[in-house]
């Protein structure tokens, strides 16, 4: 396995307020829970913890018991469907800055979310070291949602378009440049559901998808081979943009948005383990475990074991 050399930054982001429920701000505590630390200690590594800087967590904003219903309330206009994105982009600005200064250090930012908004944040400051940034983006969705195609309002369906340059200028302007990604330095991995809007946003772009489907005919192998080759031939740096729901509920059930039919557990180890050994990965974030709705906290324990896989995990 090809273990990657750089200590390790691991940036904790208690934040949910972009997804549509709470509680996937509690994510980096079941990681860390779950033995993320010493787990990259066995496998050699330097680690540095970052304390979570203070997003606002809403603690002073009345949710009520449905956020959805409050959202919709007088949802008229394009601006007012993005829910708290004030908060979120409060959040990543500090998060960007924290994850350009980590790399700066010389250390492999490792971000754990928290709810997919926060992807917004990371890569813009990978973005800027990388001029030709790739991502891999492993979801049940593609977060190519923007103001006027969402239907939930939730920016953690959004962030992915916004790193594109689509949505909001809190959002996209984040460190100044926009977009941060270019479409064809862009691979979804396990995509099985997608707004109306999102289909036709891939379907005009260079965005590569690899849905279910395509898993299910090819194989993980296979997609992970184009995927590497594709990148590695054209970005300078690469970001893993890990969702919890891409892996099938049945194996990590402790998240907002699960869909049924994803990959498999093995799949999910094989697919990093590939990235692994071909070594382009330069930053990677999970996201969306929720402890609230965890059993017995297997979805962080699932996410610690895919972090280890990465990072150069082998059986023998
Ligand atoms: B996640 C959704 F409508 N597309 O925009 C939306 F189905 O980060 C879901 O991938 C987004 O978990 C899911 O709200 C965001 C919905
Ligand atoms: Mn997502
Ligand atoms: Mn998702
Ligand atoms: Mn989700």
């Amino acid at each position: 396995m090809n273990r990657l050399r750089k200590p390790i930054g691991v940036i904790s982001v208690p934040f949910d307020l972009g997804a549509a429920r709470r509680g996937a701000a509690g994510g980096p505590h079941a990681i860390m829970q779950a033995g993320l630390e010493a787990d990259l200690r066995r496998l050699g590594y330097d680690v540095h913890r970052y304390e979570p800087f203070p997003v606002d967590d809403g603690a002073t904003i009345d949710l009520g018991t449905d956020k959805d219903a409050i959202a919709t309330e007088g949802a008229n206009t394009a601006q007012s469907k993005l829910n708290f994105v004030r908060e979120v982009a409060a959040a990543n600005r500090l998060l960007a800055e924290q994850v350009a200064a980590t790399a700066a250090r010389g250390q492999f930012p490792l971000v754990l979310g928290g709810d997919h908004s926060i992807a917004v944040g990371t890569i813009a400051g990978m973005a800027d070291r990388y001029a030709n940034l790739g991502v891999v983006w492993f979801d049940a969705h593609s977060d190519l949602n923007t103001a006027e195609t969402t239907p939930s309002g939730n920016i953690h369906g959004m962030s992915l378009a916004a790193s594109l340059g689509l949505g909001p200028p809190e959002l996209t302007g984040i460190r100044g440049h926009a977009p941060k990604l270019k479409p064809e330095n862009v691979v979804l991995i396990g995509t099985r559901s997608l707004d109306q809007g999102e289909k036709e946003l891939i379907r005009a772009s260079n965005i590569t998808c690899y849905t279910m489907h395509d898993i299910d005919r090819k194989g993980i192998p296979l997609v992970m081979e184009e995927t590497i080759r594709k990148l590695s031939g054209s970005c300078d740096g690469v970001h893993l943009s890990f969702d919890a729901d891409s892996v099938d509920p049945l194996f990590a059930p402790g998240t907002g948005t699960p869909v049924r039919g994803g990959i498999s557990y093995r799949e999910a180890h094989l697919a990093l383990e590939l990235l692994c050994e071909a070594g382009i990965v330069t930053s990677a974030e999970f996201v969306e475990v929720n402890p609230a709705i965890d059993i017995r906290n297997e979805t962080a324990r699932l996410t610690v074991e895919l972090i280890a896989s990465l990072l150069g995990d082998t059986i023998l």
